[in-house]
């Protein structure tokens, strides 16, 4: 049906009229996107079948990639553009007068993911089925995915998301494969053959239901697997228990995704997720395992799990209960397999989101896998007091279990074989701060797998415009090895390659413009810079940073009649998790500060300030092409990796950012002159943190243009918010600045006016431009991908 564009139509009008129930005439978007999505599917479910049989006859290894996020988007256009049959599909649909790109906006965003971890996962399944690796995700079918955000007088107001209301195109429900999880109850145990036996007993059981989506490889008839368990009542109520109450409970565990992701708050039902994904994950990998295997002892040849963070760790002791309870193995032998299969990636060095379990919470939930971790942390405790015999602290501070607590990072480390950091900075903190002491133990154990992105969405798919300008350049070999965008270099100064690049941006800004004008009526100027900030609300990302220099600039306007800028629209996305507090109030200052500056005559012609509310991965996918300048400015050591940066790179976007995470890798990749870098380095800030020293009333004292901003925050110079902002001035003052937001201000405020300088210079600015494209390709996620089955995995491509 997607061979030629005529057999494409007569199918697609057939296909509409018998899905939609209604004639042609009368389809609605929705009908039209269905009837779409439905035709790929099932063109897809041929090559599904046969990959998985593949698989099976081949015998090769394969990659279970277990995280409670995949933040996939949308699944139309990319499936189109991996199938290679985009363009026409696009002017099949063109000529039955149907516009390809409204058909993509009746889909709703997968949107099952906070931000950079569950982005990540989604990236990763697009390059491992591209790569023609047989690699797998594993995770949570929530009914509600990350909430909806509404702004009403600038303050967020939170919806529940619902991205299943027409129904999933992309998925199979698989109820022959359900599984049953058990929570709570307790173990008893009984001696067999001289042998002691644990059985599980009065526990609430659950039931994991698979649905599964295809995941498409680009260029390849390769269709992996993404395994989404939904959780509904098991077919025996438990008797004691209300059955409505049963079935609330039960469904409760797949209902919504915790929108809170750098905190970890220790809810139960966030630990009973955890379990029902690994519970329901490793039985499966392990059913589909014993149809081709006759035992288990060398699992380890023939499967790599990789667990996305410390959330799905509960696989460790949960694989050791298999191997042991179920398979009859002995301790030694099982967990020198589990170690063996097992990875683990860490995200994220905030201590607030490093995640431990109360042993109340953590024991009556799962009462054998609590044997089971108490088991492994004696061991282990017993082999670090043999390394280091009589030091009690260092045997304290690395123990699994410690003070009323299971630590899942130290459960992960001990229990895999390889740990990995997510950018070069990121993971040498890691190795010399964080997680010193078992880097000093297991030294051969850490490396670092620096994140990409994927380039076929965010560029290919994102950006057709700047993909048929490349590929007119260098040709398209590009596509299959991104790294080859390097050609590109020979073209930054060439005057008709860089026309093109600012044509195409300024197409793009022109869109997202009317899209501006579309949400929220508000006019912007698309010759003018567009600055944007899109990334989750969180302190150390310092968004306050961004908007305390706006404030900065409106005041320079005010006071200077003289002072000019360049014309610039500061647009940001975010979205705050719902009990952060300081996050919430830098979303209303954003809008208070919007208008002020948008309405005054003073500024409105030269400073835009915009909201984009509900922020989402097919929202970023307008922004980021449009984008001039991409902000990066976390407090240094304190972004593991971003993604975001890459992406606005690939897009020919110029950095303003700290040295942090990958962007580090940025500026050595495009050269000092092709960026701009400000503040204080990682070392400097973890040494104020160690040591003291650090005194933000100095520089608020010290510093007029930033004692004027702070000021403003509580003076009533925002008359409609006069008691607002003291959460966020006192966080300045009160609490001393913990993001060093104040020390970096006027380093910050002096490369913005180096920005606006460069920009000035049109052909300085697109020489910039295609230099960050020519060196983007390194990010490209088929990287990163790469290299985790090559160290990491030990897989390699069906040929
Ligand atoms: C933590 C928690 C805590 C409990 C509630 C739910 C929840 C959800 C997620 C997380 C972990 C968030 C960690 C994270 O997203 N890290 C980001 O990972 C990106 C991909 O590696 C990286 O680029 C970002 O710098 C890093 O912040």
């Amino acid at each position: 049906m997607f061979h030629s564009k005529d057999e494409f139509k007569a199918s697609f009008s057939q296909r509409l009229e018998q899905t939609a129930g209604v004639s042609f005439a009368n389809s609605t978007k929705q009908h039209q996107y269905q009837a779409l999505g439905m035709m790929v599917r099932e063109f897809v479910s041929t090559n599904w079948i046969v990959s998985n049989e593949e698989i099976r006859q081949s015998g090769q290894k394969e990659v279970y990639y277990l995280s409670i996020e995949f933040l996939l988007g949308r699944l139309l256009v990319s499936s189109l553009v991996n199938l290679g049959v985009k363009d026409m599909v696009e002017s099949g649909l063109q000529e039955l007068g149907i516009d390809l790109s409204e058909l993509e906006e009746a889909e709703a965003d997968a949107g099952l993911g906070n931000g950079g971890l569950g982005r990540l996962a989604a990236c990763f399944l697009d390059s491992m089925a591209s790569l023609k690796l047989s690699g797998h995700g594993h995770g949570i079918r929530y009914k509600h995915g990350l909430f909806e955000q509404k702004i009403i007088d600038g303050y967020q107001v939170e919806l529940p998301e619902q991205w299943l209301r027409n129904g999933n195109v992309w998925e199979v429900r698989k109820p022959d494969l359900a599984i049953e999880v058990p929570f709570w109850g307790d173990v008893q145990w009984i001696e067999k053959n001289g042998k002691l036996t644990f059985v599980h007993e009065h526990a609430e059981t659950v039931l994991a239901v698979p649905f599964d989506m295809p995941v498409l490889g680009y260029d390849t008839t390769r269709v992996n697997t993404l395994r989404l368990w939904g959780a509904e009542p098991a077919k025996h109520y438990p008797p004691h228990k209300d059955f409505m109450q049963y079935k609330r409970d039960t469904e409760q565990i797949s209902e919504f995704l915790y929108p809170n992701d750098m905190s970890n708050d220790g809810k139960i039902l966030r630990l009973k997720q955890q379990y029902f994904l690994v519970r329901s994950s490793l039985k499966s990998i392990i059913n589909d395992y014993k149809e081709n295997h006759s035992d288990l002892y060398d699992f380890h040849e023939h499967v790599a799990i990789h667990i996305n963070d410390t959330h799905p760790a509960i696989a460790i002791p949960e694989l050791m209960r298999i191997f042991i309870d179920e398979e009859g193995m002995k301790w030694d032998q099982a967990w020198t397999i589990v170690t063996n299969t097992i990875s683990y990636t860490n995200h994220t060095i905030l201590s607030e989101a490093m995640e431990k379990w109360s042993i109340d919470l953590f024991k009556p939930l799962f009462p054998r896998i609590y044997m089971i971790v108490e088991e492994i942390n004696e061991r282990f405790c017993k082999e670090l007091w043999r390394e280091y015999p009589g030091d009690w602290d260092r045997i304290e501070q690395m123990a699994i279990i410690a003070h009323g607590f299971v630590k899942m990072a130290h459960l992960s480390i001990v229990g895999s074989h390889s740990v990995n950091g997510v950018a070069k900075l990121h993971t040498e903190i890691l190795k010399k701060r964080e997680m010193k002491n078992f880097h000093e133990f297991y030294p051969e154990r850490f490396s670092n797998k620096t994140n990409g992105i994927t380039h076929r969405r965010w560029l290919l798919q994102a950006n057709p415009e700047l993909t048929s300008s490349i590929s007119k350049a260098i040709g398209t070999n590009w596509i299959a090895e991104p790294q080859q965008l390097a050609e590109l270099e020979k073209f930054a100064n060439d005057s008709s390659f860089q026309l093109e690049i600012d044509e195409m941006k300024q197409k793009k800004k022109r869109e997202l413009a009317k899209i501006i004008f579309d949400r929220d009526f508000l006019a912007v100027d698309e010759h003018s810079i567009f600055d944007v900030q899109i990334k989750r609300l969180h302190a150390y990302k310092r968004q306050l940073l961004n908007v305390l220099h706006i404030m900065h600039l409106y005041n320079r306007m005010k006071e200077d009649s003289s002072f000019r800028p360049h014309p610039r629209t500061f647009i940001f996305g975010a979205k705050a998790a719902p009990g952060y507090e300081y996050a919430k109030k830098v979303i209303k200052l954003i809008h208070s500060v919007a208008n002020i500056v948008n309405y005054d005559p003073i500024s409105k012609d030269t400073l835009r300030v915009v909201f984009l509310d509900n922020y989402r991965v097919s929202l970023a996918e307008k922004i980021i092409p449009a984008t001039n300048v991409s902000e990066q400015i976390s407090t240094a050591s304190k972004e593991a990796s971003g993604t975001g940066n890459m992406k606005f790179m690939m897009n020919g976007a110029v950095t303003l950012g700290t040295l942090d995470g990958a962007n580090v890798e940025i500026g050595d990749l495009v050269g000092p002159e092709n960026l701009f870098i400000f503040g204080l380095k990682a070392e400097e800030i973890m040494h104020f943190e160690k040591y003291g020293g650090y005194h933000s009333h100095d520089y608020y004292h010290n510093d007029r243009r930033i004692k004027q901003v702070v000021d403003q925050l509580t003076s009533g110079f925002f008359r409609d918010s006069y008691y607002d902002f003291e959460t966020l001035s006192d966080s300045l003052l009160m609490e001393n600045d913990q993001y060093f937001l104040l020390k970096d201000f006027s380093a910050y405020a002096d490369a913005q006016d180096q920005v606006a300088a460069a920009y000035a210079d049109r052909k300085r600015w697109l020489n910039m431009s295609i230099h960050n494209i020519a060196h983007s390709g390194f990010f490209s996620s088929d990287r990163t991908v790469s290299e985790y089955a090559k160290d990491i995995w030990n897989v390699h491509p069906l040929s």
